[in-house]
């Protein structure tokens, strides 16, 4: 689907009544980078089987930290376009520090969240708001009852979680910091939400930290897993073989055995021990997306306001472009899709 058959997608779910207008903005990729529009449609969709999700996945147990936390680290690096082969905003190259920090080895799974529901429970975007987009196996159709729940595909525990908004990630990092006793770093009211960068709990990587860590470590490469074939979940072969009508194109000749997430480690890591950076879902960052400054910028964390947060790293849906290191997705922060998930981080002190 290219970007304009998208919005006129958007468009007829419009017509059908149902819809809002903070709905219709959760496809912003189109007008952020217009000049990858058909990448940005199959980054923002998924599709769907018949979902079965049985009542065992909600009976964890788990106690004491849930996360296996990696310690990064910090450094210096160039971070954006160091391929020149990217979009316009992840340009200029930049010289980049961040700080140590704390990542998530894994993406968040099923598993973890059904946790953090069923002790909180939350509701998310998707069920507040109608769902989103699925596909059926031949078309893009709006499901009223899609989410986390049924994403209209399978899932075991260990996958990742998928059609979670960054609005539903940052209430998941506030509750897994209350139950360890850390500060939230996320203060969350109806007036607005504030930060506070003092606190040691867990909160969404910036897009500087995600990249440095990406790029196992700030290194010059193009993919978490290196500059060749994928070693990760793309839309790759199997997926095309499962789907005839799958729109989108895929890593050709490059068959990983997934059609749609895999459970979370099932490829080998990064650098830094670091598992699906490059594929599987899309990860929420915390920044609002803007352009990059020229000059060298130490921890940055993007602008104080925007429209945009950011998602990184490509998913199951993706092909290589969208797949890279600096690649810069992004949602509305109530966004959702059968292809998004997110992986927390904490201060390192
Ligand atoms: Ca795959
Ligand atoms: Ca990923």
């Amino acid at each position: 689907m290219t970007g304009k058959g998208l919005d006129q997608e958007v468009e007829r779910l419009h017509k059908q009544g149902g819809d809002n207008e903070s709905m219709l903005k959760l496809f912003p990729y189109p007008r952020i980078i217009p000049k990858c529009m058909w990448i940005i449609a199959a980054a923002l969709l998924g599709f769907a089987a018949p979902a079965i999700w049985s009542q065992e996945q909600y009976q964890s147990a788990e106690e004491g930290t849930i996360l296996d936390m990696v310690l990064v680290q910090g450094g210096t690096f160039q971070m954006g376009d160091t391929f020149g082969d990217g979009n316009s905003d992840e340009k200029p190259v930049h010289t980049v520090t961040v700080s140590s920090f704390y990542m998530s080895r894994y993406e968040v799974t099923l598993g973890q969240f059904s946790q953090f529901v069923r002790e909180s429970g939350y509701l998310t975007s998707a069920e507040r708001m109608g769902g989103w987009l699925v596909w059926t196996g031949t078309a893009w159709e709006r499901k009223f009852d899609a989410s986390w729940k049924n994403p209209y595909f399978t899932q075991t525990r260990q996958e990742p979680v998928v059609m979670v908004s960054w609005n539903d990630a940052v209430v998941f990092c506030n509750w897994l910091s209350r139950r360890e006793k850390l500060t939230p770093f996320y203060n969350v009211s109806i007036a607005g939400m504030t930060e506070n960068w003092a606190a040691d709990g867990y909160r969404l990587p910036t897009e500087a930290e995600w990249e440095y860590a990406a790029r196992g470590g700030g290194k010059a490469k193009k993919y978490s897993w290196g500059n060749g074939s994928p070693e990760g979940n793309v839309a790759d072969e199997s997926l095309k073989k499962a789907f005839n009508a799958w729109p989108f194109a895929i890593w050709s000749g490059y068959w990983d055995g997934y059609i749609y997430t895999a459970p979370v480690g099932s490829f080998q890591p990064n650098e830094l021990g670091l598992y699906d950076m490059s594929g599987n879902v899309w990860e929420w960052c915390n920044d609002w997306h803007s352009s990059y400054p020229a000059g060298e910028q130490m921890d940055p964390r993007g602008p104080p306001s925007g429209v945009i947060r950011l998602l990184r790293g490509g998913g199951w849906t993706d092909v290589p472009a969208a797949l890279r290191d600096s690649f810069r997705g992004g949602r509305l922060p109530d966004g959702r899709g059968v292809n998004s998930g997110f992986r927390p981080v904490r201060p390192s002190v």
